[in-house]
């Protein structure tokens, strides 16, 4: 019981903060939660709830230890309120990596996370562990470090958002994907989004392995590089898009075998066996694997063909660098819908490859008028409000033999709760369109 007598606030009482409390209570600390919406719910039985806090609240409140969500900005006043009297203070992944004793695969990256770290659970469960997908993937570490028996390896999604509040966490494998400006929401710069994705690597020592995009313009690191790539046959993995080579020998023939198509998921599958080829799991074991994987719902996901226009559902695109993967690996002429909230973000460099792969764009959401304003540079483009309007336009838009791709670039949180209510809105009204 390492937090026998101590006090242990948790900021925040979403999924993050329900499993924190859950560990900190398993481990004998007193717990608050603290919330700023006016009720709470959910949380374990013995946590004592403290709704609509605010700065006044954070001041009045001391504490040992103090674990904030990720959804809340760490660096934003109330924090700072809640931090002036707290012991220490780390984010949600942090707290549970001190109760984790099995091996971690961390995966970051602005896009392509969520299918890597799936690719790394499938890997690792063929190789004999007992393997759990989690972190910004959806479950949080804490409810894994809470499981019996306790998974042997993780497969950890990470946001730029748990690696800001981490101090000690230290993955036996860290997956450095890609990296674009996102965020600038929360972050005032983006070298500032940069350092916080890049403290991945930040405990790891000259025993561990970094698995890196080859090219990404990284600061030197102590753990042991093994890259990746789609461009630079030179690199440790390389594939071509359709096959994944090591030493000029095919390993895994992606077309042939699986539904992942792109250079963007051959690089996502590249990362996941040299990942896992670091715990030690044969790459042979990673190719069988993979074979007849077919990547998550809403990522170029195919809702139907109708009138000789294919209907393409990208919805987990929030941000400008997955709508550029989605557009780049189009081969007929597209009708992009895009939009949704106000992120900060600058969408001009999309313009000339909208120019070649585009034949026109409809808008909507928070920013349909600013991003119709870019985009009108490269493609006739009409505005819409919600996404129903933006479909019917897409269709009076695409000639046959186009798709109509919804990579919306931003996200949703301005009328849904998130990308995939998003998603799942787009198939409902194309599956409904007659
Ligand atoms: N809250 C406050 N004050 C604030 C903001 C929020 O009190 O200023 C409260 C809310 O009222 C709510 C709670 O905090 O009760 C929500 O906490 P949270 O936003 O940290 O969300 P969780 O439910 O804990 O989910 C988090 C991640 N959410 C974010 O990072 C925003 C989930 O990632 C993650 O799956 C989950 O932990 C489990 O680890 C989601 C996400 O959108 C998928 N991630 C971003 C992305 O992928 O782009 C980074």
């Amino acid at each position: 019981m390492t937090l026998a007598g101590k006090t242990v606030v948790v900021l925040g009482a979403g999924r993050s903060g329900r499993a924190a409390a859950a560990l900190a209570l398993r481990e004998g600390a007193a717990v608050h939660a603290h919330d700023t919406a006016d009720s709470i719910g959910g949380m374990p039985e013995g946590t004592v709830l403290h709704p609509s806090a605010d700065e006044a609240a954070g001041r009045a409140t001391a504490c040992d230890l103090l674990v904030v969500s990720p959804g809340i900005d760490t660096y934003g006043p109330l924090v700072a309120a809640y931090a002036a009297s707290a012991g220490e203070l780390v984010g949600e992944t942090e707290f549970a990596s001190r109760y984790y004793k099995g091996r971690i695969i961390g995966i970051t990256g602005t896009n392509g996370k969520t299918t890597t770290t799936e690719l790394v659970e499938r890997i690792l469960r063929a190789g004999g562990h007992d393997a759990v997908a989690c972190g910004n993937y959806g479950v949080p570490f804490s409810e894994v470090v809470l499981r019996d028996p306790v998974p042997t390896a993780v497969a950890l999604e990470l946001s730029s958002f748990q690696l800001e509040t981490i101090r000690r966490f230290r993955p036996d494998v860290s997956v450095w994907l890609n990296f674009a400006p996102d965020h600038m929401d929360r972050y005032p710069t983006v070298q500032a989004y940069f350092n916080a994705k890049f403290r991945i690597f930040e405990n790891q020592t000259s025993s561990d392995i970094a698995v890196v995009r080859a090219g990404e313009k990284l600061p030197a690191v102590t753990p042991r590089v093994v890259t990746f790539s789609t461009e630079d046959p030179s690199a440790d993995w390389f594939s071509d898009g359709r096959v994944i080579t090591r030493g000029g020998a095919t390993l895994l023939d992606l077309e042939a075998s699986t539904r992942m198509r792109g250079l963007h998921n051959a690089e996502n599958a590249m990362a996941a066996i040299a990942a896992c080829e670091a715990l030690g799991i044969p790459v042979e074991v990673a190719g069988r694997a993979l074979d007849g994987y077919a990547p998550p719902l809403h990522r170029c996901e195919l809702v139907r063909t109708l009138d000789g226009v294919e209907y393409l559902n990208d919805s987990k695109a929030t941000n400008l660098h997955a709508l550029e993967s989605a557009l780049r690996s189009q081969t007929r002429p597209v009708v992009l819908i895009a939009g949704g909230k106000e992120k900060g973000l600058d969408y001009a460099p999309v313009v000339p490859l909208l120019a070649r792969k585009a034949v026109a764009a409809v808008t909507f959401g928070q920013i349909a008028a600013p991003l119709a304003a870019v985009f009108s540079a490269a493609v006739p483009v009409e505005q819409s409000v919600t996404l129903a309007e933006a479909i019917t336009a897409a269709r009076r838009l695409a000639p046959r033999g186009a798709t109509v791709l919804l990579s919306p670039g931003t996200s949703s949180v301005d009328q849904f709760s998130g990308s995939e209510q998003r998603g799942d809105v787009f198939r409902e009204l194309v599956l409904n369109l007659r």
